[in-house]
């Protein structure tokens, strides 16, 4: 089954738009494994993936990453998605999404600012020939993103358009399987859409902890909301989770 797929099936099975940000911190080993691992029971039949930042391959080493949190999050049939941010030259490129696809990840998320030719062609072929997702940062959530993400530029056809404006061309016509803009930027959310017509997935960090609306996000054209510390860090992830919760088809 392909990435898209299987998040399509988790989502429409758990009746839910939220992505699980796995992003714990904890000095000691076994601690952190377990405490990820008793988030995503919690909260696995409120989310339809889990994702998994570098912080926690640096901490934890990709085969236990594998073992201890890919394999858990397969058994209730959520995908996972790397956030790999991958923006290097092609023949690097391919090492990681390979390396990263091998381990089990079902997406790996790559900065469409390293353009395609020798740059991320080779992620694409190597999602595509092993019905991966590929997922592009778009708009970033942060509040300093707007200085480089709305920057007006000359594009090729002679009209300026904004720097998130071109990277959305760049993600229709690359085929990608997603793309990332901040829930903080509803109205950059809705230009997106406009842009990207109707089934281009938008996944959406930034609320919560961050500050963004997950209801304006979602009504903006979102299509999953990235959650992090709003669930793990709660005395309750589940009811934390229940709260972000919202059907992708009402
Ligand atoms: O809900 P939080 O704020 O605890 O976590 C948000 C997650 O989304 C965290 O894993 C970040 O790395 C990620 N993220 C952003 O917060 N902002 C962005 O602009 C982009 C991402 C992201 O997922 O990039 C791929």
């Amino acid at each position: 089954m392909s990435f898209e797929d299987k998040i399509l099936r988790a989502a429409e099975t758990n009746k839910t738009r939220t992505v699980l940000a796995l992003d714990l911190e904890d000095t000691d080993v076994s601690r952190l494994i377990s405490r990820s691992r008793d988030v995503i029971r919690d909260v696995a039949a409120l989310i339809c993936a889990v994702k998994i930042n570098r912080q926690l391959v640096m901490a934890l080493g990709l085969g236990v990453v594998r073992d201890s949190i890919i394999k858990l999050a397969e058994d209730f049939s959520l995908p996972t998605i790397m956030d790999a941010k991958l923006n290097d030259v092609g023949h690097t490129n391919r090492f990681m999404a390979r390396t990263y696809f091998d381990m089990g990840f079902d997406a790996i998320i790559a900065s469409p600012i390293a353009g395609w030719e020798n740059g991320l062609d080779t992620v694409f072929e190597v999602a595509k020939s092993r019905k991966k997702g590929v997922i592009l940062l778009t708009y970033m959530s942060n509040p300093g993103a707007e200085a480089f993400y709305s920057l007006m530029a000359a594009h090729t056809d002679g009209h300026g358009k904004r720097v998130f404006e071109i990277l959305t061309d760049l993600a229709v016509e690359w085929k990608a399987q997603g793309i990332i803009v901040g829930a903080t930027q509803p109205r950059v959310i809705s230009r997106v859409r406009q842009l990207a017509g109707p089934n281009l997935p938008i996944y959406s960090p930034g609320v919560g902890a961050q500050g963004g609306d997950p209801g304006a996000a979602l009504d903006a054209g979102s299509t999953y909301l990235i959650v992090g510390r709003s669930i793990y860090n709660s005395s309750d992830p589940a009811k934390a989770a229940m709260e972000f919760r919202r059907p992708l088809r009402s």
